[in-house]
């Protein structure tokens, strides 16, 4: 029995400057690798594999770094075998590249060979366990064509591979490596170590296991992590994978349809009740739909923003409903009348994209004229 923590994507140093975000939320998600050591050591894991984006960048801060040292020696006092790929964020290639800079020191074993090879072999309960790995290098590693040449298995053991890159993607433009599926599947390794994409996915190809744990902690709403370890067990005949909860800042998208509110104070209830299972999470809510009222963003924030760690409120409406707009119609102001116009040209038109921007000017006539902001 082998048992593996597979780690990928942890991507260590992301500051997200250009939001509000608490400072803090990002120097949390830092000890991220603490918390994985621990995991590692209390559970029993003879091998840690850290397969690409340990590092957000190449050129992280020292005190990162140290930190990431100083959790591997941990993992090395401990008796476990750790193996660290470089990825595509944390890429090997640069002169200055944190591993260039950092070899000399890193704990446990530093893959730096540009193309697949056996990187190490250890030796657990008698069995020999193979790793095969590669750092994506630049002008070094063929990316002609997906990669499909691996080493063999040897008939001694068990063979893993730790590659950081996407499966089927032979197009794809950014700086990462393209790994084909039926040579991977063809290897006989007993397992394979993914990273690279941000949400887990297994492949089963007979007796091959292929993986990505996916993020661990999230970067934002739009990545919001998967907030657990991966911790795999090998025995003879199956691949077992079990999630381990990760302390993590919790990212949480929240989609509120406006159109069935009937005010403003609906609307406030709706989202207090919808954010009542995240009061630790930091929350995105998205409205929808059309609006039966104007609704201030900003006016909801003040109201909801101590229900939750951290609040952002976007305004994805597609207009007012048409029971408001007939209201505004009716009024006699220059509001009124800018409504009544419109109303009556959008109603005359035939062609659907003079339709949209009629609809476009209505709206954006409504913000100048004072609706928007609410009433
Ligand atoms: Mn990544």
């Amino acid at each position: 029995m082998l048992r593996v923590l597979h780690l990928a994507d942890l991507h260590l140093g992301y500051r997200a400057n250009h939001r509000d975000i608490p400072q803090e939320v990002f120097e949390e998600r830092d000890e991220v690798l603490e918390q994985a050591v621990e995991v590692a050591i209390q559970r029993g894991a003879q091998l840690v594999l850290i397969v690409g984006d340990l590092f957000d960048d190449y050129r992280p801060g020292e005190t990162v770094v140290e930190d990431v040292l100083r959790s591997l020696k941990r993992l090395e006092q401990a008796g476990i075998c750790c193996v660290t790929v470089p990825g595509n964020h944390d890429e090997y290639t640069y002169y200055d590249s944190v591993y260039r800079r950092y070899h000399h020191r890193w704990p446990g074993i530093l893959v730096d060979n540009p193309m697949p090879e056996i990187v190490h072999t250890l030796s657990v309960g008698g069995t020999l366990v193979h790793i095969v790995s590669l750092a994506y290098t630049a002008g070094r590693t063929n990316v002609s064509q997906p990669l499909r040449d691996f080493p063999e298995a040897p008939n001694d053991g068990i063979t893993i591979a730790a590659f950081h890159g996407t499966i089927g993607n032979p197009f794809n433009s950014e700086r990462s490596l393209p790994l084909d599926e039926q040579a991977l599947a063809r290897t006989g390794y007993r397992y394979i170590a993914l990273g690279h994409i941000h949400s887990p996915k297994r492949y089963d190809w007979g007796h091959t296991v292929a993986y990505y744990p996916g993020m661990v902690v999230g970067k934002g709403f739009s990545d919001p992590g998967v907030s657990s370890f991966s911790l795999v067990t090998l025995t003879k005949g199956s691949v077992h994978i079990e999630q381990i909860p990760a302390r993590a800042p919790k990212w949480h998208h929240e989609v509120v349809s406006v159109s069935s509110c009937e005010g403003f104070e609906a609307l406030i209830n709706e989202c207090q009740n919808r954010l009542q299972a995240h009061t630790d999470s930091l929350v995105q809510i998205s409205l929808q739909g059309l609006a039966p009222f104007p609704i201030s963003t900003e006016r909801l924030k003040t109201e909801l923003n101590t229900l939750c760690r951290y609040l952002e409120v976007v305004d994805e409406t597609e207009g007012f409903s048409q029971e408001y707009l007939d209201k505004l119609a009716r009024e006699h102001t220059v509001r009124g009348m800018f409504v009544r116009k419109l109303k009556e040209r959008i109603g005359a038109c035939t062609d659907e994209q003079q339709r949209r921007l009629y609809q476009r000017a209505l709206l954006l006539g409504l913000e100048a004229l004072g609706v928007a902001g609410g009433e």
